[in-house]
């Protein structure tokens, strides 16, 4: 038996992942630490065996719960985090403290207890591209962090590489693209603009709707983080992505037309200060080392599934979406 311990299990991409673990290896046994912050939700949770997840409510930046819970793991792997860019921008102190100060104390804790460490981190700590260069990011891409989310993840990078080469810490870390599919907290893009339109209210597309995301959807992010946890080489970093460009004017088109609207029943809304252009992914090496292949490789059949997901869960959205439209608004967006 495995003891896994999931930080931020109760969030978006933490939750898919927990669930994946649960379908594929029988054999381990989760602890999912989480604050419950805005973005965390015991329901995406919910129907899991209570023999093979537990849950322990707590913060990341916390010295003694941490202590206490990767005391008894196998292995940590870290999805915790303030993860997104607009809220960073009006408020970037959350994101000091549970990315840099809560990685470090998970650091920490897993030196000294000689605990295998896999950091989740993102493209963005690379910067942006330009829209029309044909290159990508690689493993050699130095840092170049534009918002306080992604430079607060590019420190967090850092921390796990320091403490790899300076404390022999066994870890590797993960960078991947803007992931997509079921439980995405509403504030996002793609699943703003589908409870948008399943409540009556116009996509918002900021600026000109031009920026590219890499868009993978998150069973993928879930199959190569177990690749990388149990074969990943210790002290190195893998780029994760599955081919999955497309510019925010195109997603919000194709989302109205599989909802059955007019494409361009949409409106632009004030554009995000700093927005990065482009983000695109080589993921090579995790390919070639690893043997790692995306499996939801078409978009629009993940987006359409998605948007099914939405349509059927209005009770698991409906509850926030004022409040995250009210905030938007309040900044034209
Ligand atoms: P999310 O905001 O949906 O979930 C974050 C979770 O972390 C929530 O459950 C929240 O309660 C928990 N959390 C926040 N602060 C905490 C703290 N101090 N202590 C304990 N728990 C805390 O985020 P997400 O989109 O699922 O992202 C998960 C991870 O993946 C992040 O590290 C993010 O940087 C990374 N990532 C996200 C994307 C993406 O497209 N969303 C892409 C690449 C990497
Ligand atoms: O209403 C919107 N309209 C719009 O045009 C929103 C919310 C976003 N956008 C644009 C901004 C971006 O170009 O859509 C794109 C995607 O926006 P987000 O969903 O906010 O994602 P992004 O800023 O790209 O960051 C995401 O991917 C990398 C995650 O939130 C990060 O956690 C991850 O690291």
């Amino acid at each position: 038996m495995t003891e896994l311990v999931v930080t931020g299990g109760a969030g978006f991409i933490g939750s898919n992942f927990v669930r994946h673990v649960v379908r594929v290896r029988p054999q381990w046994h989760v602890t999912v630490l989480d604050k419950l912050t805005y973005a965390g939700n015991l329901a995406n949770l919910a129907g899991l065996p209570e023999d093979r997840v537990a849950f322990v409510r707590g913060d990341v930046a916390d010295a003694d719960v941490v202590d206490g819970v990767v005391g008894a793991a196998d292995a940590v792997v870290h999805f915790a985090a303030e993860s997104h860019n607009d809220n960073s921008l009006r408020d970037p102190r959350p994101f000091v403290d549970t990315n840099l100060v809560g990685t470090f104390t998970l650091l920490e804790a897993v030196r000294r207890h000689g605990v295998r460490f896999h950091h989740i981190s993102t493209d963005e700590v690379y910067g942006d591209l330009a829209l029309d260069a044909p290159a990508r990011f690689t493993e050699h891409t130095p840092y170049n962090p534009s918002s306080p989310y992604s430079s607060t993840k590019a420190g967090s990078d850092l921390l796990v590489r320091a403490w790899v080469r300076s404390f022999n810490v066994q870890a590797t870390i993960s960078n991947c693209s803007n992931n997509y599919g079921p439980y995405q907290y509403v504030e996002k893009f793609i699943p703003r603009q589908i409870t948008n339109v399943l409540s009556g209210i116009r996509p918002k597309l900021y600026g000109a709707g031009l920026n590219v995301r890499d868009w993978i959807h998150t069973e993928d992010h879930s199959s190569a983080v177990v690749e990388i946890l149990e074969h990943g080489r210790i002290g190195q970093t893998y780029l994760i992505g599955a081919d999955g460009e497309q510019n925010n004017l195109t997603v919000v088109r194709m989302i109205l037309e599989l909802m059955g609207r007019d494409p361009d029943d949409f409106e632009h809304v004030n554009d995000r200060p700093g927005h990065d252009r482009r983000y695109a992914i080589d993921s090579t090496k995790l390919q070639e080392e690893l043997g790692w292949q995306p499996r939801y490789t078409n978009f629009r059949e993940g987006l359409k599934a998605t948007i099914d997901w939405y349509t059927a869960h209005r009770d698991w959205w409906e509850p926030v979406k004022a409040q995250v439209e009210a905030t938007y608004a309040k900044a034209g967006q």
